[in-house]
């Protein structure tokens, strides 16, 4: 069996207990998937050194290496900061007015994706599959092959691709997706972005899709197919069934002093739709007056991307928002909104869904969604709660029994507690049945099998030993 190479731009390969924070989705998903490979994951350190030396950092765990190297500030900067969370981010998540254009931001982006190339190389082998994660290292798969590497590779991109008139509005937007093509295979969440993928290649650059996936742009042929991504189920259900998570499902239910419970889990983002679900719950505050006391929302939300200033700006507006609608509504025994910053292993957060009458999940954009997943998997069969889901969140694509709502708009996301709150629970247990069925079935191992599968099957004979350019993303001023 071939080894499998997974680069991402942080690594979080398994780590003795104890070392471990609160993972992302990403990481988890992949911690899962490498787990049964022997595979070597490379990435940034999180760490920042004085001067890049392309040093690599490695560690053995669980079947799994790690192979880590430490980035200069600059590149923090311009890379990561910059180009991947103040540029690429917001343009994919459809927020082109957050989305900051500047030269030095993809100038250091494509630096960081070719000492990612050089340092990686080496460590790849003539069999390997190199599987390659995410917006900030699209061009990588094009620097390697520049540099002569003909192995399979595939790409997944893990958020929304956005329609071809926002994609537009990036600079050099041609020299990335052209990048892209030197993969062999590229996947994304869901149909809905495989399409706009598919209708940028045709409308800007010439290209041609085949019925079987295949996409055509000049001699170059990529295999595009949507593979959405799942949650480790079984992990999941254990980690729901143990004592920690019973510990942290009675103490929110004794907290709770028999009120229900509405739960949300997101990192700190503006894509995940915070301050509009926190005034879809004031309307409902407002308009079902007799409701107030017998419920609270928990929201779960530690922060992200400290350094980059719109993730300081949302963190300010949901503190205010928060302390606001409680001001307006509590009582001396009740608080409407117990909003908390921090995060919580995978065990607690297991019992606190399973502790919780409803999740709202109400993303404005999202490439999946995995909090939606876990919230369902933790639930309790014979009693389960209801998911209030976003319709745009690649979730709700798969998910289709959850409360399907437009996260914009109060009125919707009012009712739909409404409806939660009093839903029989027959119609509960049929549409969980139904959500945990596709859970179950479509998991993490699910996924990277129909992945890799494909990525194996790519004929490198057929696909020829070419080089290929790398298009640049931002090309020097033209001076007199
Ligand atoms: P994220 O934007 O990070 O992932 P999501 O898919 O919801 O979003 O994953 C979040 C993960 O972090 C979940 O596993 C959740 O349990 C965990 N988490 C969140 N808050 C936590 C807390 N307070 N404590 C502990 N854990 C917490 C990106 C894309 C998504 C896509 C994933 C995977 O934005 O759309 O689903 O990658 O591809």
């Amino acid at each position: 069996m071939s080894r499998l190479i997974v680069i991402s731009n942080r690594v979080a390969a398994p780590k003795p207990q104890g070392e471990g924070g609160a993972q992302g989705g990403l990481a988890v998903a992949l911690s899962a998937a490498l787990r049964e490979y022997r595979g070597v994951w490379f990435g940034w350190s999180g760490n920042k050194t004085d001067q890049f030396t392309g040093h690599i950092d490695f560690e053995r765990y669980e079947g799994v290496t790690s192979a880590t190297i430490d980035l200069e500030e600059q590149d923090v900067d311009e890379y990561y900061n910059g180009y991947a969370n103040r540029t690429l981010w917001p343009l994919f998540h459809y927020r082109i007015d957050l989305a900051e254009y500047d030269r030095s931001f993809a100038g250091g982006y494509e630096r960081v994706n070719e000492r990612f190339a050089e340092t990686v190389k080496p460590l790849i082998e003539p069999d390997d599959l190199v599987w390659v994660h995410d917006y900030h290292l699209i061009p990588l798969g094009a620097q390697l092959r520049e540099r002569g590497l003909q192995n399979r590779m595939g790409f997944f991109l893990h958020i929304p691709w956005p329609p071809s008139r926002l994609m537009v509005s990036l600079p050099f937007h041609e020299g990335l997706v052209l990048s892209m093509l030197a993969y062999d295979v590229i996947g994304f969440h869901t149909e809905e972005w495989l399409d706009s993928f598919r209708n940028y290649v045709q409308r800007e650059l010439g290209g041609h899709c085949d019925a079987d996936g295949t996409i055509h742009v000049g001699d170059r042929s990529v295999y595009a197919a949507a593979y959405p991504i799942g949650i480790d189920y079984k992990e999941f259900v254990a980690a729901a069934n143990s004592a920690a998570a019973r510990t942290a499902f009675d103490r929110l239910k004794k907290s709770a002093d028999g009120r229900r419970t509405i739960i949300g889990v997101d990192r700190l983002d503006y894509s995940k739709g915070l301050e509009e679900r926190f005034l879809g719950y004031r309307r409902f505050l407002e308009e079902h007056e007799d409701c107030r006391g017998q419920l609270f929302m928990l929201q779960i939300a530690p922060p992200s991307r400290g350094e980059v200033h719109t993730y300081e700006i949302i963190r300010e507006h949901l503190d205010e928002l928060s302390g606001r609608i409680n001001g307006e509504f509590a009582e001396v025994d009740w608080v409407p909104i117990r909003y908390v910053n921090q995060g919580y292993g995978r065990e607690d957060l297991a019992g606190f869904y399973r502790a919780s009458t409803m999740a709202l999940i109400t993303p404005l954009r999202d490439g999946m969604n995995l909090v939606a997943k876990e919230y369902v998997a933790a639930q309790d069969p014979d009693d389960p709660g209801v998911l209030i889901l976003s319709r745009f969140a690649g979730a709700a694509l798969q998910l289709k029994d959850a409360l399907l709502v437009n996260p914009y708009s109060k009125e919707e996301l009012s009712d739909a507690i409404h409806t939660a709150l009093n839903m029989p629970l027959e119609e509960r247990i049929r549409r969980w049945r139904s959500m945990n069925e596709c859970v179950k079935q479509e998991d993490v191992v699910w996924w990277r099998h129909s992945f890799v599968s494909d990525l194996e099957k790519v004929d490198i004979a057929h696909r020829g030993t070419r080089r290929h350019d790398v298009p640049s993303l931002a090309p020097q001023p033209i001076r007199p």
